[in-house]
């Protein structure tokens, strides 16, 4: 299987994390990604490959083209008009309740209203590398979409940072482009076939789910922490099925606590019946191993194996798949659990 990589992530490197009020060291960090290539490094059956540049024309054309050109020039903009810090967060978040749409709303001109209005959280931070890094990521997904169009019948690219609670005009959750979705976006307009995304980070993909609700070329489908309890905490419900053209093919399975390898592939498996009816081309699999039982911020408890198992469902699909990295916290255990999934996958 080829291996989509490339060291820009590296410029991607915040010291500080701002979560549950409180600053500590970030989950989502550089170890991540080069525990991940170490250990597919190790094994022969896994060739790598770095990404070719696909431009912005992929980005815009699923993103407000105006995250494109904040995150270009934000961090240096708040350098020079705010303050030399050596990351960047908003501290003031714009939201719809501002305003009775009296007008329309439009972008503020200073750097400090800027990250309010295209930022949505805290544990985001921009650096001076940041931008490189995202464009890296989408560059990645794109070439490890395009090995598929070549004729490989599986890829994976190592994404990172992640992508998929990047949503059309917001970025938050660790992701500032959505890697995914600009890959399905990018199949789905060029080739003109029926794209799913499928998505088992512990996370819903909140930002996925936006860019494609209302459209029936793109189906989304994911299992997740049940939004009741679990970040992003204000989508992912499973009566979310989409709108418009797009009704039914939102597919929301939200989990319970503790959820373990045996239930988390009797859901994973009627969730694949719900793929197989789509009729699609292609399967893009937003891979998160943040449901391992030992992950340090959520709450399944889905084993080394577990993951092998899913691999194994998604392959009984029969379709031209890519994996992209998304989450999975746990860096010791990371590299192992993206092997075992994509070993499930392929063999
Ligand atoms: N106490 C991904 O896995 N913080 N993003 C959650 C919970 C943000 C996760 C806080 C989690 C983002 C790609
Ligand atoms: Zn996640």
């Amino acid at each position: 299987m080829k291996v989509v990589y490339t060291p820009a992530h590296l410029g991607h490197n915040p010291l500080t994390e701002i979560e549950k009020s409180t600053a500590h060291s970030p989950y989502e960090h550089i170890g991540r990604a080069e525990k991940i290539r170490e250990v597919l490094e190790a094994d022969s059956s896994f060739q790598f490959l770095s990404p070719s540049e696909w431009g912005t024309a992929p980005i815009d054309a699923v993103h407000e083209p105006g995250l494109n050109r904040f995150l270009t020039t934000g961090w240096a903009d708040y350098q020079r008009d705010i303050s030399e810090a050596r990351e960047v967060v908003p501290d003031v978040f714009y939201r719809p309740a501002f305003r009775r749409e009296a007008t329309d709303a439009r972008e503020p001109q200073s750097v400090t209203g800027k990250l309010g209005w295209w930022c949505f959280e805290t544990t985001t931070p921009l650096c001076e590398g940041t931008y490189t890094a995202a464009r890296g990521a989408v560059d990645t997904a794109l070439t490890a979409t395009k090995v598929l169009l070549d004729g490989d019948r599986f890829a994976y690219g190592l994404c990172r940072p992640p992508g998929h609670h990047a949503t059309t005009s917001m970025y938050g959750g660790y992701c500032f482009f959505n890697n995914a979705a600009i890959a399905a976006h990018h199949v789905a307009t060029t080739t003109s076939s029926k794209v799913v995304v499928l998505d088992v980070d512990y996370h819903h993909g909140n930002g996925t789910q936006e860019i494609f609700y209302d459209r029936d070329d793109v189906m989304y489908v994911s299992l997740h922490g049940d939004p009741t309890r679990a970040y992003p905490y204000f989508t992912g419900h499973a009566d979310e099925t989409g709108s418009g053209r797009g009704l039914g093919s939102n597919v929301n399975v939200p989990l319970a606590r503790k959820t373990a390898d045996d239930d988390y592939v009797a859901a994973l498996s009627t969730a694949a019946e719900r793929i197989a009816a789509f009729g699609a081309d292609m399967l893009i699999v937003s891979l998160g191993l943040d449901t391992f039982v030992t992950d340090p911020i959520c709450d399944l408890a889905i084993t080394t194996d577990g993951f092998r198992r899913q691999g194994e469902v998604v392959s009984q699909l029969g379709l031209p798949t890519v994996v992209l990295q998304e989450g999975g916290y746990d860096v010791a255990a990371l590299g192992d659990n993206v092997h075992s999934w994509l070993m499930g996958l392929s063999s």
